[in-house]
C-alpha cells in the first residue's frame, strides 16, 4: 500500500508538471484527490490493515495528499495570476488618446426665436402663461367675442374633436383662463406661447400646426400708446435699434380698435426691395385694445380697467429674422438647415 501511495505521488507530480491550463488542473485535482479519485481509491484498502500499520500508512497518505495538494494550489495560483495579467493587459486604456468629439446639438430655430421673444417681454416684467392645446369652444371662441356664426368657427377651418371640443386655433384661450384665474385683480401682464392648430393645407407660408405668442396687459388707464411703446421696444430688441413700426387699422373680434403692425423691412431697411415688395414694410403681428365684452367675460369691469393685446406667429418672426423663405424648413428637420443655427 505504501508503494502504491509513493507511485501515486510520483505519477501525480509528473503529470502536474506538464499541465497547461486551469481547467486541466481542475481535472487533475479531481482525478487524484477527488471523492472518487486515485487517493481515495487506495485508502479504501485501509480497512484491511492492522492497528500498527494503519497510523504509518495514514501518515504516508497525508504526506502524499499534501504534496499533491501543495503543487496543485501553487499551479492554480500561477494560472490565476496569469489570467489576471492577461486581463489587465487586454483592458489597458491609453488615457493619452484624443477623445471622440460628440456632434454638437443646437436649439431649434423656432424655439430659439420663441425664447428671444419671451426674453424681451420677461425684461418688461411680463410673466409666461401656458394652457391646454385641446380646448373648449367656450375658451377658444365664445369668451373671445367670436359669435356662433363667425367664419373662424367653421368646422372646415379648425380641428374639432367633438362639437364642443377642438384643437385651439390661437393661444388666446390661455389669456382668458389667466383673466378668470385673476378674479378681477390688476395688473395683468402675460405672454402666452404655444402650439396652435388650423385646418390649412401646408405651403411655404402656412402650416396646420404653428407656434404663436400672444400678449395681454390689463390695468387702470392702459392706452393704445402703451401698446405702441411696448411693441416698438419689442421690435427694436428683436430686429435692432433702427427698426421702426407702423400701425394699420384692422379688425379682430376680440379687440377694438384693432391694428396690424408692420416693421421696417429687415432686408432693405425701408428703402423698398423684393422682400417687402417695394413697400419698405413687413407685416409682423396683429394687436388692439381688448374688446369690452372680452374684458367682461374675463371678469373685469370695462368701465374700470382697460387693456391691450397682441398676437404673433413665431414662424413668421423667425422667417424674417433669419431670412428663411419656406416655413416647411422648420418641420422637416434637415440637419443641413438646423445646423446653421448651432452657433448663432
Ligand atoms: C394675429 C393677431 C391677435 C389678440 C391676438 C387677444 C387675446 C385676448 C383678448 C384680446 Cl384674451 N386679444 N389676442 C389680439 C389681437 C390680435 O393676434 O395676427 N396673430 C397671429
Amino acid at each position: 500500500m505504501k508503494e502504491r501511495l509513493e507511485e501515486l505521488r510520483v505519477s501525480a507530480l509528473q503529470e502536474l508538471q506538464t499541465v497547461e491550463s486551469a481547467a486541466a488542473l481542475g481535472e487533475l485535482r479531481v482525478k487524484y484527490l477527488g471523492k472518487k479519485g486515485a487517493l481515495t481509491e487506495i485508502l479504501r484498502g485501509m480497512g484491511g490493515l492492522s492497528a500498527e500499520e494503519r497510523p504509518v500508512i495514514g501518515e504516508v497518505a497525508n504526506a502524499v495528499r499534501s504534496a499533491i495538494e501543495g503543487v496543485i494550489n501553487e499551479k492554480q495560483e500561477a494560472f490565476q495570476q496569469e489570467e489576471t495579467n492577461n486581463r489587465l493587459r487586454k483592458e489597458t486604456i491609453d488615457v493619452t488618446l484624443p477623445g471622440r468629439a460628440l456632434p454638437r446639438a443646437a436649439v431649434h430655430p423656432l424655439n430659439k426665436t420663441a425664447q428671444e421673444i419671451e426674453d424681451v417681454f420677461l425684461g418688461l416684467g411680463f410673466s409666461i402663461a401656458e394652457g391646454p392645446e385641446v380646448e373648449t369652444d367656450y375658451f377658444n371662441f365664445e369668451a373671445l367675442n367670436l359669435p356662433k356664426n363667425h367664419p373662424a368657427r367653421d368646422m372646415q377651418d379648425s380641428f374639432y374633436i367633438t362639437d364642443e371640443i377642438l384643437m385651439r386655433t390661437h393661444t388666446s384661450p390661455v389669456q382668458v383662463r389667466t383673466m378668470q384665474a385673476k378674479g378681477g385683480a390688476t395688473p395683468v401682464k402675460v405672454i402666452c406661447p404655444g402650439k396652435v392648430y388650423r385646418r390649412d393645407d401646408d405651403d411655404a407660408t402656412h402650416s396646420f400646426q404653428f407656434n404663436q405668442i400672444e400678449g395681454l396687459v390689463i390695468g387702470k388707464g392702459i392706452r393704445m400708446s402703451d401698446l405702441k411703446g411696448t411693441l416698438l421696444h419689442f421690435v427694436q430688441q428683436m430686429f435692432g435699434a433702427q427698426a421702426q413700426i407702423r400701425l394699420r387699422p384692422s379688425f379682430f373680434p376680440f379687440t377694438e380698435p384693432s391694428a396690424e403692425v408692420d416693421v421696417t423691412c429687415v432686408q432693405c431697411g425701408g428703402h423698398g426691395c423684393r422682400m417687402c415688395k417695394g413697400t419698405g414694410w413687413l407685416e409682423i403681428l396683429g394687436c388692439g385694445m381688448v374688446h369690452p365684452s372680452v374684458l367682461e367675460m374675463g371678469g373685469y369691469d370695462p368701465e374700470e380697467v382697460s387693456g391691450f393685446a397682441f398676437g404673433m406667429g413665431v414662424e413668421r418672426i423667425a422667417l424674417l429674422k433669419y431670412g428663411i423663405d419656406d416655413i416647411r424648413h422648420f418641420y422637416t428637420n434637415d440637419l443641413r438647415f438646423l445646423g446653421q443655427f448651432a452657433r448663432m
